[in-house]
C-alpha cells in the first residue's frame, strides 16, 4: 500500500431543505389550515478512525467531500428527509488542522474515535410552524440554512509504542521481521525502507506496536536523505529502539550521528526512553563485543543488548525489555557500571 502522511481536502456539509407553504385542501373542509412541513437537515461531515488503515493515500485520489442537502418539506405536514452525512475514514494518529496548517481541530488518537467536523444546515420551517391563534393561515415558510464548507489539512503522525531508529542498513526492518508478522522489505542497500511500517509484537500476555522507520543520516534534520520527513513519526512513540550496525568500524560514532539528528530535530525526542540494540553481533569476536558493549554502557544511559536480527539471537531479550519498560511506563535505566549484566552475550 502506498504511503502518504499529508493531504489537503475540501469538505462541505449539506444545506437544510426549505420549509413548505401549503394548505389543507379537502372536500367539505373549509379553511383547512396550513400543513407545510419543515425542511430536512443537511448532512454532517464526520471523521472517524478506521481499523487497518495506516496511510492517507486515499485522499490523493479524492479531495472533495460533500454531504447531501436536506430535502424540502412537503404538504400534509411532511418533513423533508435529512441529507446523508459523509464520514472520512482516517488512520489512528491523524491530526486535522484548519487551512492555516496550524490550528488543530482534532487529533484522532483512538480506534473508533469519531468527531463531527461540520454540521449540516437546519431545515427551514414550513408554514404550519407559524400557525398561531391570531394567524391561522400564515403564508410564511423559511428557506433552509446553508451548510458550512472549508479546506482542511490531514496530517498523519504514527502512534506506536516503540519506534525503530538507526542509520540506513543497520537492520531495523530485519528486526521487525524477526519479532512480528510484518514483512517489510530487507535488502543490503541504504534506504530500503521508504515508508513507516507497523508490526504487532507479542510478549508474554501482552503486545505492543513497533514502527519501522526509514534510516536517518547525518543532516537528516536539514532534509538530507529521507530523514526529517519521517522524524515526525518518532514524536508519538513512547520508546525508541536504536539499532546500531556492528559491521561499521566505529559503532559509537554511528550511534552519535543518529542521536544528534534527533536532538537537532526536536530536543524532546532525545529525552525519550531508549534501548540500544547492537546488531550483527556475529560479525564481531567475543572480545570486541564485550569491549563495544562496555563502551556503549559508559557513554549512554540506556540498556544495551547485542543481537543478531537475522538469526534471532537475543532479540527476545530486547522485546522483553521493551515490554517491561512500556508496562512500567518508563524504560529501566541501566547502571553505568560496566559490570552490570543487562546484556546476554
Ligand atoms: N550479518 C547480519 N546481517 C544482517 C543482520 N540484520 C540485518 N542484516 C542485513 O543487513 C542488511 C540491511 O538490513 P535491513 O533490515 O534492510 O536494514 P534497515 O535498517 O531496515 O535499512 P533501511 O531500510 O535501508 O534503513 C540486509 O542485507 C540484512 O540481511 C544481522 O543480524 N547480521
Ligand atoms: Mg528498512
Amino acid at each position: 500500500m502506498k504511503f502518504l502522511d499529508e493531504a489537503k481536502i475540501f469538505i462541505k456539509s449539506g444545506d437544510g431543505g426549505a420549509g413548505c407553504l401549503s394548505f389543507r385542501r379537502e372536500k367539505f373542509i373549509e379553511f383547512g389550515g396550513p400543513n407545510g412541513g419543515d425542511g430536512g437537515r443537511g448532512g454532517d461531515v464526520f471523521v472517524e478512525a478506521a481499523r487497518d488503515l495506516n496511510t492517507l493515500i486515499d485522499f490523493r485520489y479524492r479531495q472533495h467531500f460533500k454531504a447531501s442537502n436536506g430535502h424540502h418539506g412537503m404538504g400534509s405536514s411532511r418533513t423533508g428527509v435529512s441529507g446523508e452525512s459523509v464520514t472520512l475514514k482516517v488512520p489512528v494518529g491523524t491530526q486535522i488542522f484548519e487551512n492555516d496548517k496550524d490550528t488543530l481541530i482534532v487529533d484522532i488518537t483512538e480506534q473508533q474515535q469519531r468527531f463531527r467536523l461540520l454540521r449540516g444546515g437546519d431545515g427551514g420551517f414550513g408554514n404550519e410552524h407559524f400557525k398561531t391563534s391570531t394567524n391561522r393561515a400564515p403564508r410564511r415558510a423559511d428557506s433552509g440554512w446553508p451548510g458550512e464548507e472549508k479546506w482542511i489539512w490531514l496530517q498523519l503522525k504514527i502512534i506506536a509504542d516503540v519506534g525503530l531508529i538507526g542509520l540506513p542498513n543497520a537492520g531495523k526492518s530485519t528486526f521487525l521481521r524477526a519479532v512480528s508478522h510484518a514483512k517489510p522489505k530487507v535488502a543490503d542497500y541504504p534506504f530500503t525502507t521508504l515508508n513507516p511500517q507497523l508490526g504487532l509484537v507479542r510478549c508474554f500476555d501482552g503486545e505492543f506496536v513497533l514502527a519501522d522507520l526509514p534510516g536517518l543520516i547525518s543532516d537528516a534534520h536539514l532534509g538530507k536523505g529521507l530523514g526529517h520527513k519521517f522524524l515526525k513519526h518518532t514524536e508519538r512513540c513512547t520508546t525508541l529502539l536504536h539499532i546500531v550496525d556492528l559491521g561499521h568500524d566505529a559503532p559509537l560514532e554511528s550511534y552519535k550521528i543518529v542521536r544528534n539528528e534527533l536532538k537537532m530535530y526536536n530536543p524532546t525526542l532525545a529525552q525519550k526512553p531508549e534501548i540500544i540494540a547492537l546488531n550483527k553481533k556475529e560479525l564481531r569476536s567475543a572480545n570486541e563485543l564485550t569491549k563495544t558493549i562496555k563502551m556503549f554502557r559508559k557513554c549512554t544511559r540506556s540498556d544495551v543488548f547485542a543481537i543478531s536480527a537475522i538469526s534471532g539471537d537475543n532479540v527476545q531479550s530486547v522485546v522483553q525489555s521493551l515490554y517491561a519498560g512500556l508496562r512500567k511506563d518508563e524504560v529501566r535505566v541501566s547502571e553505568q557500571d560496566p559490570q552490570s549484566a543487562t546484556c546476554e552475550l
